[in-house]
């Protein structure tokens, strides 16, 4: 066992590793208890989906307004399209909790700066500059709360091309102009805000690309958050080592069990934002491999949905989630609640442990099989 290397090899970058003394937090029991949650990556980007003007644009499809240097003005049509009749918050919150995902983060305001919360400090909302004209994470509060999953919040403090002030757009507006420290002050720290004053209690922030942000400014946010809603955690993402767990590179399995609280988010197919030509999907066993594979190493598994533009989940990715259900269902005692198994490196097994059990988990030759769980009795106590 290691604590994390945060070199330039590691699982976990430098700067999203879990502060020292958030180890012994007792804030962090349903976290270390979940081992499985899903995230939902839903914006403007999903109407594109991956084309822009005739062409196919490479890379996640949340990405394509960088990618494709799209001017402000002719990104922020897309409002006016959109229109997710077919969204319904009640089959997600339920397709989480059959997946038995115990809590489900969502992108409240992605690096494409489009806010999908109604928010004071911007018209360009959901509820504002929509033809949908509905908060989507204020439905979800309610159908997350019915179905006992924890409602959390993604949102991208640094990188905001649409904002004048925000990080990343360096082809409508001039990088070495902006106001960095001003944006985090009367734009970021105002709508973390309202995430965490009109939705009821709150899990998680799940911040990102913490880039620009200084040791202060990642500080005064955790503190910030703290002070709203003492029980809500902040991840890795932060930034500058002060989040409450660390989280690893996106899809990236640490080799080896971490001592530190962590996750690692992981996508289905190679996108996190709906694409129309992705249909590279991992198959349920690897998913499910995948999963215990992090619960055996002490993390947590967070896998990521795209929904259309309509606000539907794709097939694959339900038909997916229900399989990860269906094997929790049967073996989820070897998983909720455990910590790192005591048996590591071994080629094709995996070990779990609640208190004095252990589970081994045994990944057959085929790679289509799921797991097979095994509760491991004591050794009788030896004369
Ligand atoms: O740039 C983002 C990306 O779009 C996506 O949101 C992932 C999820 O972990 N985070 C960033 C890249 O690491």
């Amino acid at each position: 066992m290691t604590t994390s290397v945060t070199d330039e090899q590691s699982a976990i970058r430098a700067g999203a590793e879990q502060r020292s003394d958030a180890l012994a937090d007792p804030r962090l029991e349903w976290f270390r208890a979940a081992r499985f949650g899903m995230f939902i990556h839903w914006g403007l980007y999903a109407i594109p989906a991956g084309e822009w003007q005739g062409q196919q644009i490479p890379g996640i499809g949340e990405w394509l307004m960088l990618r494709a240097r799209v001017p402000v003005a002719e990104y922020e049509q897309l409002a006016r399209q959109f229109n997710p009749v077919k969204f319904d918050a009640d089959a997600w919150a339920t397709l989480a909790a059959q997946a038995g995902a115990k809590y489900l983060v969502i992108t409240s305001k992605h690096h494409d700066g489009f806010c999908m919360f109604k928010t004071r400090h911007s018209d360009y909302n959901i509820v504002d500059a929509t033809p949908f004209g509905r908060d989507p994470l204020l439905e979800l509060a309610s159908a997350c709360d019915k179905h006992g999953v924890r409602l959390c919040f993604y949102y991208s403090q640094t990188q905001d091309w649409h904002h004048p002030n925000g990080d990343g757009n360096d082809w409508d507006y001039d990088e070495s102009a902006k106001d960095f420290p001003g944006y985090v002050e009367t734009y970021v720290k105002p709508q973390v805000r309202e995430l965490l004053t009109n939705y009821g209690p709150i899990g998680l922030i799940w911040f990102d690309t913490p880039k620009r942000m200084t040791p202060e400014q990642s500080r005064e946010l955790v503190e910030l958050v703290h002070t709203l809603q003492p029980a809500c955690l902040v991840n890795g993402r932060i930034g500058n080592g002060l989040g409450d767990y660390a989280e690893t590179r996106d899809n990236v399995i640490p080799s080896e069990a971490l001592q530190v609280d962590w996750e690692v988010p992981a996508t289905i197919n190679d996108t996190w934002g709906f694409k129309t030509h992705d249909h590279n999907w991992k198959s349920p066993s690897d998913l499910v491999r995948k999963l215990v594979d992090v619960a055996s190493k002490g993390g947590n598994y967070l896998l990521n949905v795209g929904p259309t533009a309509e606000g539907v989940i794709p097939e694959p990715s339900v038909e997916r989630m229900r399989a990860i259900g269906e094997w929790l269902q049967a073996n989820g005692e070897a998983i909720y609640g455990t910590t790192a198994g005591p048996l590591q490196g071994i080629d094709g097994v995996r070990t779990t442990r609640r208190r004095s059990d252990v589970f081994l988990h045994a990944f057959e030759a085929d790679a289509s099989a799921l797991p097979k769980v095994f509760r491991l009795k004591p050794l009788p106590k030896s004369r």
